[in-house]
């Protein structure tokens, strides 16, 4: 760096200090906290940004949003060119200067870094950062924050693209980088028309019953609800009723949204007895986690949960049937034996019932850590690879090798045997790969291709959820002294620090018919997370506590007694 840029960001990072004693970790989902002390830390982050854009020659996006957490929290966190999460390579970039506690250590960290990743900034082009934001109060200032980031690195461009849902970032980053239209009216489009060339090839049009048709949504409070206002009415095919739009008062996040109604197994706010029978969904705070659910006759706060598990092997099914009938047509086509490598990724809080499930369809099963970014990287290894987090995050990718072949097959069979079935699948197809938003995973377009599937097979979410039955669960968070003392190994399910915990664990697991659990460290709140399985939900719960104590008594203060 010459010493005109090395100033520059020497000045402006005067105006953003380190807050004492704050120390943060890019997490499962780039930085989350307090929002009162992330200031400095989005500032480094708008560098980070226009490091990234430097490094790659291609835009990036910065998104600033806490998702899920409290509305007093806040974060930051970088969308790649691909639009899928920062590489993991510059993730400890990130903590280092997230964390320098002068603007010298800060200019001396960024002058080692930009030479050894042989950074340019004479290349032909300049940073180009996409901002956005949730709905958070902090947002706005925490965005200017961002923006002077940009603005320390010479020549850098940042556009405020306004309130949006983290995924609508992703994609439209994704979009730009392959030059693609990507303002939010064109991520409605693409969304909504793809959307209707899918409902359009639902054989006979399978009509539902009058309740089933229409569709509720909690909006978490959040962006999502709002945005769903405005994508419901390019849809005309549908009956969908937002609630807790962030309109009516509510908190965000607050008793509402994915986060809560799938971890606790409870109706979110604004739902009652009258709606059994109604189709119902979450999302959360920013829209890129979905889960659907039904009210329970028996008990107004009971729900029928049908989590991101169930709306994998909803993908799945599908996909697979539409792969079933591309391999049923006899005529010579293009590269007969090609064969599609179809993969689905889980991660440990996968409920068992739904891995049994997927195995039984033939399909091949793959474990990560939490995280999409862990998720994305492996589905990315098949043709079509399909992830889903039990929360509700994630999305179907598609290779560029399968989609050319897609489209080659559409050719060809246009003009040797225009609407067969075979060709309705393959436009099924490539209608899911324009559907889904394949930066990461979004709330809006599963939802859509979700209500596309139920249509397509005629089925009600009981239908849907009797696909296979869940093993109960329980989910806890336990407050430690220090959540970076568990080390985990196998995909999370194995505690290797501190020593003896994961022993004690094995002990208690073998108690129980059925019996699973493993403990983890958050990446997003300050938290152990335990989760648990069993045969009957009392065995669930009552794993689920002896875990929970054992966490606090390895690792936390000691109150469990
Ligand atoms: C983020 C990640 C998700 C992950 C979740 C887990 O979700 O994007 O992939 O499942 O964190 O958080 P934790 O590490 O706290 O269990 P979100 O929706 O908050 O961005």
């Amino acid at each position: 760096m010459n010493d005109n840029q090395k100033s520059l960001i020497l000045n402006s990072s005067t105006q953003y200090p380190l807050p004492q004693g704050v120390k943060l970790s890019y997490g499962t989902a780039g930085f989350r906290a307090d929002a009162s002390i992330l200031e400095s830390t989005v500032f480094r982050v708008g560098i980070l940004a226009a490091l990234r854009s430097l490094k790659t020659q291609a835009l990036t996006g910065l998104m600033i949003t806490a998702s899920h957490n409290k509305v007093n929290d806040n974060g930051v966190k970088i969308a790649d060119p691909s639009g899928g999460m920062l590489t993991q390579e510059w993730e400890p970039f990130a903590d280092a200067i997230a964390n320098s506690p002068t603007p010298q250590h800060l200019v001396q960290l960024i002058d080692e870094f930009v030479k050894k990743e042989n950074i340019r900034f004479d290349g032909a082009r300049s940073a180009e950062i996409l901002l956005g934001r949730d709905t958070r109060p902090s947002g706005e200032s925490l965005l200017e924050a961002a923006k002077q980031g940009v603005y320390s690195i010479v020549g850098a461009t940042a556009t405020d693209m306004g309130i949006l849902t983290t995924p609508q970032l992703h994609w439209m980053v994704r979009a730009r980088n392959k030059g693609m239209k990507a303002t939010e009216l064109d991520y409605f489009e693409q969304l909504s028309s793809s959307f209707r060339c899918l409902v359009d090839l639902t054989p006979n049009q399978i009509k539902m019953n009058k309740t089933d048709d229409k569709l509720v949504v909690d909006g978490a409070n959040g962006v999502g609800g709002e945005k769903l206002e405005v994508l419901k009415k390019m849809l005309n095919s549908m009956v969908i009723e937002v609630r807790n739009s962030g309109k009516e008062g509510g908190v965000l996040n607050e008793g509402v949204g994915a986060d809560y109604v799938q971890k606790e197994k409870v109706v979110p706010q604004g739902f009652y007895l009258k709606d059994v029978g109604i189709r119902c969904a979450s999302l959360d705070g920013d829209a890129d986690r979905l889960v659907y659910f039904s009210v329970q006759s028996n008990n107004a706060s009971n729900i029928d949960l049908v989590d991101g598990d169930k709306i994998l092997s909803l993908f799945a099914l599908f996909i697979k049937e539409q792969l079933s009938i591309l391999k049923m047509e006899g005529d010579d086509h293009v590269d007969e034996n090609y064969e599609a490598r179809l993969g689905v990724v889980q991660t440990a809080y996968a409920n068992g019932a739904s891995t049994d499930y997927l195995k039984q369809l033939g399909l091949e099963v793959v474990f990560t850590p939490t995280g999409v970014k862990y998720l994305h990287e492996k589905a990315a290894e098949y043709d079509i690879g399909i992830y889903f987090e039990a929360n509700g995050h994630g999305t179907i990718l598609f290779s560029e090798v399968f989609l050319s072949w897609l489209d080659a097959r559409n050719n060809e069979l246009s003009s040797k045997s225009k609407g067969s079935e075979q060709q309705k699948a393959v436009l099924r197809l490539l209608a899911v790969s324009n559907l889904i938003n394949q930066a990461v995973g979004d709330a809006l377009s599963g939802l859509l291709l979700v209500e596309a599937i139920l249509q397509y097979k005629g089925w009600s979410i009981h239908n849907w959820s009797e696909l296979y039955h869940d093993l109960p669960s329980r989910q806890l968070k336990v407050k430690v002294v220090d959540r970076t003392a568990v080390v985990t190994a196998n995909a999370e399910t194995v505690v290797l620090r501190p020593p003896l915990i994961q022993e004690a664990i094995n002990v208690e697991v073998a108690k129980y018919p059925r019996g699973r659990s493993f403990i983890r460290p958050s990446g997003t709140e300050d938290v152990i997370r335990v989760y648990a399985e069993a045969s009957i939900q009392e065995a669930a719960d009552s794993l689920a506590n002896s875990v929970a104590k054992l966490a606090d008594q390895f690792l936390g203060f000691g109150n469990s007694g």
